[in-house]
């Protein structure tokens, strides 16, 4: 049965007002089924890039001096109708992205939460006043915001993401140019039509669409005051070094290959459920997902067996029909991409040790699982070293924990890692030794509670973190106040 579905016009939100766009017409389809258009309308031109910014920065005073309670209250308006229509906006994302629904809905609800989260700021946050070495004063530091933020975000996360960049931008009393992924328009939209049911005054959020290279145009404006980016290594570098030049702070999450490394102790059980999350789950289109295992060769036949026996029933197909476990990868280029890394990394030597069914037609990569050989070789394999961001996952058998250690650490990332290991001695000692900024133990590499520091080390992640308390570092500069009376 063919289902029915009304195609949604695309429109900037320019000072308060959806406008068509000026420029090329982008055209959202769905990504299990490339035929259907999902959504469609022309993109924003520099012209209206000028102008988003424009309207940001008639915005920031005025917002900048509304009482922090009364920015919180539209943060928990938006948040209020993201929950009422989680189901509705969950399926425009699990058709426009391809992830499950059952996902789909989660990322809502939990875009709802993010906001909810930094609406609470406004009781939650809290100055420094220090002491003074002199009589009769203190020092304060206060937090204020940057002025306008360009905020760009990627394809896997359309809602939440944004939300928890825009979130903070907000509550700390910044005004926002939001440009998403033109992959995924319609979450944007969708997004921004929450905050302004909530009833957000003019130009303090301003929606532009486009391509990749709207992102220049964003870092050339003259009212830009900062920067916060999700996406590749390549371009949030290029976007770390124009702000660099400009003086504008720019906080960059980038790519990750990340590791889950099975120790000898390790319940396998759990193990082999938390690895299958991790690398399958959203098809492993996550910064944060599983890439890279690390078997001691003690125990890898037996999880390798679990393994498999899991993916076996993993049922990969439309994501909207619930008896699926995972959708296709975002487009044609990138399932062709994909493919064409599983090809060379055979090609050097990866051997294919679990290869799933996929439908013959949509953007479907099968769930893969190789085995690297660990030599010098092997060690240099594509797939042991490039981020696919697909289900595929490189497996590597290795003798003991230091040298699961050592080839954790082999990758020019450092985003999220999972250890399974009932030794806490262990873990001690991998919290020390593993450069990462995520160290899960005993549970998968993805997942990011809002109120908790998330982000990268090495290549993965430039500039303060995000989330939590963390989030104002970026969000804020300071002054420091020499106080007297
Ligand atoms: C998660 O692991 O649930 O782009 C979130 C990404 C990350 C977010 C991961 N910035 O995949």
């Amino acid at each position: 049965m063919t289902q029915q579905m009304s195609v949604q016009n695309l429109r900037q939100y320019l000072n308060g007002v959806w406008v068509p766009g000026h420029a090329s017409e982008i055209t959202s389809t769905s990504a299990a089924d490339p035929s259907l258009v999902v959504a469609s309308g022309p993109g924003a031109d520099s012209g209206q890039v000028d102008q988003a910014f424009e309207a940001a920065n008639a915005a920031k005073a005025g917002w900048a001096a509304t009482p922090m309670a009364e920015r919180a209250s539209y943060l928990l308006r938006a948040s209020a109708y993201l929950t009422e229509h989680a189901e509705n906006i969950g399926t425009d994302l699990s058709r426009e992205e391809g992830k499950t629904l059952a996902e789909g809905i989660g990322e809502v609800r939990r875009a709802a939460q993010i906001l909810c989260y930094y609406a609470g700021e406004a009781e939650r946050s809290a100055g420094t006043i220090f002491q003074s070495p002199r009589a009769g004063e203190q020092i304060l530091v206060s937090h204020k915001p940057l002025g306008v933020l360009g905020i760009v975000t990627p394809f896997n996360f359309p809602i939440a993401i944004p939300a928890w960049k825009i979130a903070p931008a907000l509550i700390f009393g910044n005004t926002v140019v939001f440009k998403p992924a033109s992959l995924v328009p319609l979450l944007a939209v969708r997004l921004v039509q929450a905050f302004e049911f909530a009833g957000l005054p003019a130009g303090v959020l301003n929606l532009v669409l486009g391509p990749g290279s709207l992102g220049d145009s964003i870092m050339s404006q003259p009212h830009l005051n900062g920067l916060s980016f999700t996406g590749s290594t390549a371009v949030g570098r290029k976007l770390c070094a124009t702000g660099a030049a400009r003086g504008i702070p720019v906080q960059a999450e980038m790519g990750g290959k990340n590791a889950s490394v099975v120790l000898a102790d390790a319940d396998l059980e759990l193990a082999s459920e938390q690895v299958l999350f991790g690398a399958f789950r959203s098809s492993g289109q996550k910064c944060t997902a599983t890439s890279r295992l690390i078997l001691d060769d003690s125990i890898a036949d037996e999880f390798l067996e679990k393994l498999t026996s899991r993916l076996a029933i993993w049922v990969t197909g439309d994501p909207l029909d619930p008896a699926v476990h995972m959708g296709p990868v975002i487009d044609s280029k990138s399932a062709i991409s994909v493919k064409a890394g599983v090809e060379k990394a055979k090609s050097e030597g990866a051997t294919v040790i679990f290869e799933g069914q996929v439908p013959a037609n949509g953007n479907y990569v099968a769930p893969t699982v190789l085995g690297i050989p660990n030599d010098a070789q092997g060690l240099k394999n594509t797939a042991w070293r490039e981020e696919f961001f697909a289900p595929v996952l490189s497996v590597l058998r290795v003798f003991g924990t230091d040298a699961a250690f050592e080839a954790a650490e082999d990758s020019e990332f450092g985003l999220s890692l999972a250890l399974f290991t009932r030794d806490l001695a262990t873990v001690i000692s991998a919290q020390e030794r593993l450069d990462v900024g995520i160290l899960h133990v005993n549970s998968e590499s993805a997942g990011a509670d809002p109120h908790v520091p998330f982000g990268g080390a090495k290549a993965s992640g430039y500039g303060p973190k995000e989330q939590g308390a963390a989030a104002r570092d970026f969000y804020t500069h300071t002054t420091t106040v020499y106080l007297r009376g």
